[in-house]
């Protein structure tokens, strides 16, 4: 029988015995022990093991990059903020498809400003209750009472307690979201729909079992995100933190893993396939998540159902990737489906890699207690409370991006 919610163990004592796969040693068994050879060697080497066994192998950008900006305003949010809404083209032909973006900028700004940039579960309509806001055309994540696979007006601002605009504004930031869906919608399909059929080869009907699933696609449309911000000149494309909640702060990791101009990472409550270790098998497991979500990533990944200590990776490398670049990983206490334990440890195992870059990588060697964060230069906090992206998340996030992105 295949393993299900009801099979997961809660019990740290009953967490098995595992050696990690350890970042700094050749595939071929020579260590590393320069930074010269993590960049070289190592590094790539990683990436194509995340790639073939993981997340799936994902296309580079179009060739061509078309836009264009559909609305905007330079007095939103009652005189606070510019907001734009941009529609961006995945294969840059002007007639599509694409995806739609909402940004707001800080107005006072005189320079380019810092900028978050997040995928959202359900709509751009859902992150605020400014009316200005347009609906998504393209099919929604269902959600009880408010749609049925198609946005309405009763979606708006429904997530807004997720998305602090106002706070992230007022400490000159920007924001920018994409509605996930918009990329790829997130149900099984067999991968017609989406932006991989645009990429298929002549006769390819769905991805090879090394190829990107559903994260891989979300990640590659942050990506384009991150083009179209490198084309506005309000938006400081060099300090670009990507983020996000869960399934998509799995997604955050791996772009920024992917995608070097990301400049800082931030993985909210990402657990199993995110920041959580595959080997503690602590909450859901490779096996849970692959029988529930068989279209999040590749097919290879499927081989380490039950089988994660023959994974040749583990999460802690994934973090390892985004070295030297700052990373935050945080976690909620009764997050347990998500190990929080095991995202501590993750963070925690790639700090020899920050380390050997010349970072001060994690700043604890044992989890710290609740609601007392870590802001070294791979941060880390365990709060309290459930499964969600609060306020006090964000505080954090804001006060990592000033210390560790302040314009030099
Ligand atoms: C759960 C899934 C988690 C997490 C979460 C979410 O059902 O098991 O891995 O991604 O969804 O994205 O909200």
């Amino acid at each position: 029988m295949a393993a299900s919610r009801r099979d997961v163990n809660y019990d740290e004592s009953k967490v098995p015995a595992y050696t990690l796969p350890d970042p700094l040693i050749l595939n071929n068994g020579e260590p590393v022990t320069d930074a010269q050879t993590w960049y070289s060697r190592r590094r790539p080497e990683i990436l194509e093991l995340f790639k073939t066994h993981v997340y799936g192998k994902v296309p580079g950008p179009p060739t061509r990059f078309y836009y264009e900006i559909f609305e905007e305003d330079s007095n939103a949010l009652d005189g606070r903020a510019v907001r734009k809404q941009v529609w961006i083209s995945f294969t840059g032909d002007s007639s599509g498809p694409g995806m739609e973006m909402l940004i707001y900028l800080p107005k006072e700004a005189d320079q380019p400003v810092p900028f978050f940039l997040g995928l959202n579960f359900h709509g751009n309509h859902s992150i605020h209750s400014d009316p200005k806001i347009k609906l998504p055309d393209s099919w929604m994540r269902p959600k009880e009472g408010v749609n049925d696979n198609r946005a309405t007006e009763a979606g708006r601002g429904l997530s807004s307690d997720r998305w602090p605009v106002e706070l992230i504004l007022s400490r000159g930031y920007g924001l920018g979201t994409v509605y996930y869906g918009d990329i790829d919608p997130d149900y099984h399909d067999g991968f017609q729909n989406g932006v991989h059929p645009l990429f298929y080869r002549e006769g390819q009907t769905e991805p090879e079992s090394d190829e990107w699933g559903a994260i891989g696609a979300w990640a590659w449309g942050l990506s384009r995100a991150l083009d179209y911000c490198e084309k506005d000149s309000q938006i400081d494309a060099k300090r670009v933190s990507v983020m996000g909640h869960s399934r998509l702060g799995k997604t955050a990791l791996w772009a920024g893993a992917l995608d070097e101009r990301f400049a800082l990472v931030i993985s909210n409550n990402s657990g199993c396939g995110g920041a959580a270790l595959s080997r503690r098998r602590f909450g859901e497991t490779v096996e849970i998540i692959n029988n529930a979500f068989p279209h999040w990533f590749c097919r290879n990944f499927r081989q380490y159902n039950g089988r994660e200590d023959e994974l040749p990776v583990d999460q802690h490398m994934l973090i390892a990737l985004i070295a030297p670049r700052p990373v935050y990983v945080a976690s909620a206490e009764e997050d347990l489906w998500a190990d929080p334990r095991g995202e501590f440890l993750s963070a925690l195992g790639a700090d020899p890699v920050y380390r050997l870059l010349g970072t001060d990588g994690l700043a604890a060697t044992e989890m710290p207690p609740v609601n007392q964060p870590v802001h070294s230069r791979i941060g880390y906090h365990i709060r309290t409370g459930k499964h969600a992206v609060t306020e006090y998340d964000w505080r954090q996030y804001l006060d990592f991006a000033d210390r560790h992105l302040s314009a030099e």
